[in-house]
């Protein structure tokens, strides 16, 4: 009895705060692998990419992101229309499948950090909140890479 009061309590602990350099966890959900990349001074918008793993039985979603990095964030999608890549502003949220995961990355889905305050600095992290429909909020740190970082655009 003692030794699972200790483990529930334990798991109490580790929700929301991060259980590796780059994991955190919400509930049943688990981000890992943030990040974006390094811009130019003149660059007024950015990407942001991790992943989502959800090891709960119930769906979730992702319904909006925010950072005092930028003047808002927004959920996008990016696809070939007449060979030309196009973003456009997903409205509803992006699905976390039960014992799925939702990936943001290059050339899919992904953040747009848009109206950047400051230029994004290779070596730094940037917090993004996100916020699901079911588990809350959690606040991630992306980690800023090179400009070539992950491939696609
Ligand atoms: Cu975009």
């Amino acid at each position: 009895m003692k030794a699972g009061y200790l483990a529930a309590a334990t798991a109490a602990l580790l929700a929301a705060v991060p259980i590796a350099a780059q994991d955190y966890r919400l509930g049943t959900l688990t981000v890992t692998h943030a990040w974006t990349r390094q811009t130019a001074p003149s660059q007024s918008v950015g990407g942001g990419f991790l992943t989502v793993a959800n090891g709960g039985k119930a769906a979730d979603r992702l319904v909006a992101a925010s950072s005092p990095v930028s003047a808002r964030v927004e959920l996008h999608t990016m696809s070939m229309e007449g060979g030309v890549m196009r973003m456009r502003q997903v409205t509803g949220g992006l699905d976390v499948p039960a014992g799925g995961k939702l990936e943001l990355k290059p050339g899919g889905y992904h953040l747009m950090l848009i109206g950047l305050k400051k230029p994004l600095v290779r070596g730094t992290a940037v917090p993004v909140t996100l916020q699901f429909q079911r588990a809350g909020k959690v606040t991630v740190q992306l980690k800023v890479e090179s400009i070539s970082y992950g491939g696609g655009k």
